[in-house]
């Protein structure tokens, strides 16, 4: 029986485009070269312009084909990378084709599996090959190419080389009970177990970044109707997205745009304006934008300054002292008719603005950025953005430190100590994957697309 196999699949969008990038990898790839391509004497990790001769004698299409011998690949196994010209029917041929000859179409993530399964790459890389892929900002594609370098990884492996060797003090106290240990003295342990704990719970408290890279950080545009959140929404993002009107109540649902501001990518949330009304339908509104503010990260409330000001909803004001935000002054064109001191009692920045003029709105825009920045809503940087899977290893490990130090300073037998570190070990390594399941992986790589 012939084991050798391979599995393939197209790595670039389907559909029509000057170049589509068809891969294999699997030990089935040095004999599909030569077949197809008649390259007995070529090169590994050269590029080849030929054709690609179909099973039956068809040529399909000219195509640049590299070979890449293992382990010497993407995936560690040896590899083709074969780029047709992006037409469907051509791709479709290619790929049956490619089935004919014993391969087998790819999983979800399946290249990027294989690579950490060969050791290419640890399973926090493989993760963020992901998200270098989805990214949605610069500063989301930042973070995910510094994991994709490994730094992630190195942080986590440097913590537990330091608790490998606590542990090993530990273990070696339950084989040699009586021995003086030179340096395994219980203050030592506190020391070093308390220094891991420093590095994993900063690693864990950067857990509260994830949802801005993924989703955007979520900007909710709230205040009494004709205000003019609907003008500043259509301001911030350049173009005429929301109805406007002079008449108070227009907005009934919410709306979301996206804008790219200083690398972040901002979500941005108009609402229906807050205010007593019978209508059941701007009360479904209401309600909505009340919701929506539960889940702001940051919150532009908006005023008209040109009217006097009514009072703010309690249960409005309850909400928004929990969060951060700016005070917006809007109809900066108009006649003023509140001063601050009228203001509700909330402690962020004020600012005056127009809707309507452009400079206006370009500061708005950077002043959102800026106080997001001071109340370190958003780091500064590129720093390691741990994920929700990562923080509940830390969360573990963590644990199983703080236990560590009570048997400690209890005065408990070296064996209890040993295994709650060793616990704490087992957690960091589901990290990096040095310790993983098949269940693990399949949650993790089914989230890819075919081709990657
Ligand atoms: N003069 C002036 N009018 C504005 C400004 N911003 C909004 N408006 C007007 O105020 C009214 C209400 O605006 P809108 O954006 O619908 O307010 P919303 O109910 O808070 O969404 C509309 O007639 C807008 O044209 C501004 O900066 N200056
Ligand atoms: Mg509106």
């Amino acid at each position: 029986m012939d084991s050798k196999s391979a599995f393939a699949a197209l790595s670039t969008p389907f559909g029509i485009s000057g170049v589509a990038v068809i891969r294999c990898s699997g030990s089935l790839c040095p004999s599909l070269f030569e077949e197809i391509f008649f390259l007995e004497s070529a090169q590994p990790h050269r590029a080849y312009a030929r054709n690609y001769v179909a099973r039956d004698g068809t040529p399909l299409d000219l195509v640049v084909v590299t070979y890449y011998a293992a382990p010497h690949s993407y995936t560690g196994e040896s590899m083709l990378e074969i780029s047709c010209h992006g037409n469907p029917f051509i791709i479709q041929k290619i790929l049956e084709d490619l089935c004919k000859r014993g391969c087998r179409l790819a999983e979800p993530g399946e290249f990027t599996r294989t690579a950490f399964v060969n050791g290419k790459m640890d399973l926090s890389q493989a993760e963020a090959v992901g998200d270098t892929i989805h990214a949605q900002s610069e500063a989301a594609l930042r973070v995910a190419q510094n994991q994709l370098a490994g730094v992630l990884g190195r942080k986590i492996n440097g913590v537990m080389d330091a608790l490998f060797a606590v542990a090993a003090q530990w273990e070696s106290r339950i084989d040699f009970p009586e021995e003086d240990l030179p340096d395994g003295g219980d203050d030592s342990t506190i020391a070093a177990l308390e220094d891991a704990q420093a590095t994993l719970g900063y690693l864990e408290s950067t857990a509260r970044y994830r949802p801005l890279l993924d989703c955007g950080i979520g900007t909710v545009l709230i205040g009494p109707p004709n205000g003019g959140k609907s003008s500043i929404l259509n301001g911030l993002i350049g173009k005429e997205r929301a109805l406007v009107s002079h008449i108070p109540g227009t907005t009934r649902d919410f709306l979301e745009e996206f804008i790219s501001v200083d690398n972040w990518c901002l979500r941005i949330i108009d609402t229906a304006g807050i205010r007593q009304s019978k209508d059941m339908l701007e009360r479904l509104g209401m309600r909505r934008s009340l919701e929506k503010l539960r889940f702001a990260d940051f919150v532009l409330l908006i005023f008209d300054g040109s009217v006097p000001l009514e009072n703010l909803d309690d249960s409005l004001g309850e909400i928004l002292m929990e969060k951060n935000g700016l005070i917006v002054l809007n109809k900066r064109d108009l006649p003023r008719a509140i001063d601050d001191g009228m203001l509700p009692g909330i402690p962020w920045p004020k600012v005056s603005v127009s809707a309507l003029d452009c400079g206006d709105m370009a500061a708005l825009r950077q002043q959102i950025i800026d106080t997001l920045k001071s109340n370190q809503i958003v780091p500064d940087g590129a720093p390691c953005v741990v994920n929700a899977r990562h923080r509940e290893c830390l969360l573990d490990a963590i644990g199983e430190l703080n236990a560590a130090k009570s048997l400690v300073k209890e005065g408990a037998s070296p064996e209890f100590v040993a295994a709650k570190i060793n616990y704490a070990l087992h957690g960091l390594a589901r990290i990096t994957g040095r310790e993983t399941t098949e269940t693990i992986l399949d949650q993790i790589f089914n989230k890819f697309c075919i081709g990657k």
